[in-house]
């Protein structure tokens, strides 16, 4: 088990466009543990790659037990919108609403190398488009209107004290599918 930093606004990365994966390796397979790990120990439903200092076309999710390692993903079909409030394990204690397709089909390779389409409707949607936003260098941020978005920034530069060199220490929590509650 490895939990690894996570990068916060203002780093660089998360602005970054990743490269897709060429091949599914042991490597990358240790990337994608290391990814679920994090993403249990900070309670988020899903985690990309540069959120982790990483520039490889990588996203992981577990949205009620829908759980995914997503590699070099596309979305092919969506349809439906709606706003929903959603929130960043990069950009911590902010929240804001964004408009999403309620129902999508991502292409991918899972962590077998193999070519998969998963369909999301609803959360699991949502976050989807979330982490495939990350891999594009996007932020949720980024669709708010320009007051909520300065609002937003204000607040942020506050809380960005918190995090030094733009590194967020996730302490090591117990969760995930492999605990039950009240195990060690
Ligand atoms: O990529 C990330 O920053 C993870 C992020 C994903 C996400 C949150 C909300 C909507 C869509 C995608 C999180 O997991 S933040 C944690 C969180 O806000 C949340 C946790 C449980 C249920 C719903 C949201
Ligand atoms: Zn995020």
């Amino acid at each position: 088990m490895k939990i690894l930093d996570i990068r916060v606004l203002g780093d660089p990365v998360l602005r970054k466009i990743t490269t897709p994966v060429e091949a599914v390796t042991d490597d990358v397979r240790a990337l994608i543990s290391d990814m679920f790990d994090t993403m249990y120990a900070a309670e988020g439903i899903g985690l990309a790659a540069p959120q982790v200092g990483r520039t490889e076309r990588i996203a992981v999710m577990d949205v009620e037990g829908q759980k995914f390692a997503l590699i070099n993903p596309e979305i092919i079909e969506s349809e439906g919108s709606a706003r929903g409030e959603e929130g960043c394990l990069s950009i911590p204690d902010i929240f804001g609403e964004v408009p999403r397709a309620t129902r999508v089909i991502v292409r991918a390779i899972n962590e077998k190398g193999e070519q998969i389409e998963a369909e999301g409707t609803e959360l699991l949607a949502r976050c989807m488009q979330h982490e495939i936003d990350h891999l594009d260098g996007k932020l949720f941020i980024d669709y708010l209107s320009m007051l909520k978005r300065r609002s937003a920034l204000s607040k942020w530069e506050k809380i960005k004290e918190d995090y030094p060199n733009f590194i967020r220490k996730v302490a090591q929590e117990i969760r995930g599918p492999h605990h039950s509650e009240g195990e060690l």
